[in-house]
Order: structure tokens, then sequence, then C-alpha cells
């Protein structure tokens, strides 16, 4: 990765991931792109900041020839929450977007990534422990996408010798950019709401698991994964990732160790509650590892207190 371009990147992941990059790569040599014109925003940044649909292929091209870019990491997508309430849109933006994306890695020779995620399993795969090569049905229009994007992203590669590579990510937590319209979102809002009011509604259930990461391990994998050496990538698209499998009662424990007074209460969200169901309690990282040296350095307590911690700065600076 020399010079790269980044789809979707004022979302959850993009908006860190482009600092990150950034840092490593130079200012210059990383063109943040997003559906929306916020061009001021951008303006105070350091580096490119180029207003892209995805699904404009012809633009999506054109931006990439421009910068001469060698990698294109693909962001831009509908998360599983709002994906099953517009299926159709859903379909259409995130494969008509990756398709347009994979086109122009094909045509200007440029590595490629784009994360997956635990939404591309569903109810017929193994709960526990889900092995990196098992069933994929998935249940949802957002898995549905996931799983016919690892496929076509393993198409580019055999046919047209495009190096793609992916993770599925789990839920991520971060204190920057707010998620929207995901299943794992409480993940999130739990810390806010800990910070605002003591209290937080949960509109998953108790006892749900699902797999978690924080966002600076999330970033490390991406980077990692694509420094990693390609004769060494035999499962390419793509590679489980994860640090802890909870349930939201778990974060209230973790929660109350620095804010004892935090109450959690539930109010289930049938849509969502039906996702995460069909979702994997646990997967297994282990061929991640194996591959190219996945790690994590926080687990639950070590994500809690630096969301505490940081989220606190975030408001106490927002305010004065
Ligand atoms: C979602 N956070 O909830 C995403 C994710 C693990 C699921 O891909 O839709």
């Amino acid at each position: 990765m020399k010079r790269i371009l980044v789809t979707g990147a004022l979302g959850q992941i993009g908006s860190e991931l482009v600092p990150k990059l950034r840092d490593i790569y130079g200012d210059n040599n990383v063109i943040a792109t997003d559906i929306k014109n916020e061009k001021q925003y951008w303006q105070t940044q350091s580096g490119p900041y180029e207003s892209l649909d995805v699904s404009n292929g012809q633009a999506l091209f054109n931006l990439s020839k421009k910068y001469q870019v060698d990698t294109i990491i693909h962001l831009a997508a509908l998360l599983s929450a709002t994906a099953e309430k517009k299926p159709l849109l859903a379909w259409n933006l995130n494969m008509g977007g990756l398709v347009n994306a994979l086109e122009t890695a094909k045509e200007l020779k440029c590595q490629f990534f784009t994360p997956s995620s635990i939404g591309a399993f569903g109810p017929s795969t193994p709960k526990e422990k889900t092995p990196q090569v098992t069933i994929q049905r998935p249940t949802t229009m957002y898995g549905v996408s996931k799983v016919s994007g690892e496929l076509l992203c393993d198409y580019y590669h055999l046919k047209f010798g495009v190096d793609t590579r992916g993770v599925r990510f789990p839920g991520l937590i971060s204190y920057v950019a707010p998620p929207g319209g995901g299943t794992t979102d409480y993940a999130v809002e739990i810390f806010y709401e800990a910070l605002l009011g003591m209290k937080y509604t949960c509109y998953i259930a108790k006892d749900t698991y699902m797999d978690m990461m924080y966002m600076p391990d999330a970033l490390n994998a991406i980077i990692q994964l694509m420094e990693g050496d390609p004769d060494k990538l035999f499962h390419r698209n793509a590679y489980n990732v994860t640090a802890i499998s909870v349930q939201p009662g778990d974060f209230e424990k973790a929660i109350k160790k620095f804010l004892p007074d935090f109450r959690l209460d539930y109010k289930i969200d049938p849509i969502r509650q039906a996702i995460a169901e069909s979702w994997p309690n646990s997967i297994d990282p282990t061929v991640a590892k194996q591959e190219w040296g996945f790690s994590v350095s926080y687990d639950l307590d070590k994500l809690t207190q630096d969301m505490l911690e940081r989220l606190q700065q975030k408001f106490r600076s927002n305010a004065s």
C-alpha cells in the first residue's frame, strides 16, 4: 500500500482509519471519499477529500486514476438493521458499490480490501467457535450481500488476479463516529448513555451473545492483513476476526466497575433481535492468526476503561 483510496470514509471505520493511514503512509497518499459532501469538515483535515457515490462506477474509476492509487479500501455499505428495512436498496448499494470498486481495482491493478462481517453467517452455521470455513446461509439481506461479496472478491482474485483481502468483522466499538443502522450498535450506545444518564435501555435481549472488537484492534487488523505476505494468504475473503464474545449484561458489569450507579434495562427490538439470533455466539479467528498474525490488545475491561475515558474527554471538549 502506497497510495490508498478509501470509500465510506466518514463512516464508523473510515473516520478512524483515514487518519491512521495518513500517519503511516503520508497525508497526501490517502484519498478519503464519501457520499457526503462534507468539504468544510475535511478541509480541516490533513489530506485530500472527494465526494463520491460508489454507485457511480465511472466516478470511482476516474478518481482512482486521477490520484494514481495502488490500493482501494472499500467501506461504503449499509449495515444490517437498515438493510433489513430497505433490502433492495441494500442489495443495490452493497453489491453495486462493491462490483464498481472491484472493476476499478482490476483495471488499475490495485490491491483491494473490503470488510465482510459475522453477518455472513446464518442460523444453520455452528453457533460456538464458528470455524473459518463452514456453512454460510444467512437469512438477512446484509448477510446475503456479505456472502455474495466474499464470493465476488474470490472471483476477482481467481479470474483476474486482483489482490483481494477481507475480514469478517464482529461488532466494532468506537468513540469517534457512531456506527448507525447496525445490530451491534447497542455496544457503542451503552457507553454514551452510561456517561450521559447512568442508564441504558438495550434493544438486544439479556442472554444474546455476539462477538465484538475495539476499533484500534480493527484498524490494526486491516493494515496488518493488507501488509501481509500474499503467499501465505489462502483464505483471503474473508478471515474471521474477533476479540470478545459478550451478552449485554457483560457490558453492564464492566461499566459498573467504573460507574457503580449504572443501570441496564431491556426493551427488545424484534427486527434487530432476530438478526442477532441468526448470527454466531462466538467465532474462531485461528486461521487469521496463522496466515497473517492477527492479534488483539483490548479485552472487555480494557476497552471499557478506554471508551469511558475517551468519551469523557470528547464530552468535555465538545462543551468547551
Ligand atoms: C452490524 N456492526 O451490526 C455491523 C456488523 C457484526 C455486524 O457487520 O450490522
